[in-house]
């Protein structure tokens, strides 16, 4: 194969603290993003402090299940990945499957949250949504990584 990373979309994936919390889930999930041939430019684990989750979900703020979702992001460490892939963000949202857990059990059992989701808040992973939250996300998350100068990159990315 030889993929350009000019042709590569980014995205932003995040395995939240109810999966982190368990070893084997963790490593279900690794093994799912390198399955379906997502590219790991960046990777990294992190614990934020209360006002990062509540930085990061300010759009929510407001929303009934807004205090909930700022306490458990806060509440454990997280893993958070720069993945490239064609269609990266719409192919790891599809992976993910439906945010209501309810929904992805039947709709999408074989999905991520379909599998493993237990709460509509404790559902597994997050993926951005579009290619302007994933510019925001990857920049909240990984602060040095130049995403300009990566997507103008002319070289193949894998030979
Ligand atoms: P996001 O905005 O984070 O990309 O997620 P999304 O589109 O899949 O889901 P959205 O409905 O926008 O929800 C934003 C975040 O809040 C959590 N949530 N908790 N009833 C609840 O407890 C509840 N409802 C939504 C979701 O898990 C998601 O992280
Ligand atoms: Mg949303």
């Amino acid at each position: 194969t030889c993929r350009y990373a000019k042709a590569l979309q980014l995205t932003l994936a995040v395995i939240k603290p109810d999966a982190m919390a368990h070893p084997l889930i963790l490593e279900a999930l690794h093994q799912k993003i390198l399955e379906n041939h997502f590219i790991i430019i960046k990777s990294k684990d992190l614990v934020w402090r209360r006002e990062d989750s509540q930085r990061f979900y300010a759009e929510h703020a407001g929303r009934f299940f807004y205090q909930r979702l700022v306490e458990f992001m806060s509440s454990g460490p997280m893993r958070a990945y720069i993945l490239a892939r064609e269609n990266a963000i719409s192919q790891w949202r599809e992976l993910m499957g439906p945010t209501k857990v309810f929904r992805a059990r039947y709709t999408a059992p074989t999905s991520i949250r379909g599998v493993y989701g237990l709460t509509d808040t404790r559902n597994t992973t997050h993926g951005s949504d579009s290619a302007q939250s994933a510019s925001r996300e990857i920049a909240f998350f990984f602060p040095e990584f130049n995403m300009k100068e990566w997507t103008e990159k002319e070289e193949p990315l894998v030979r």
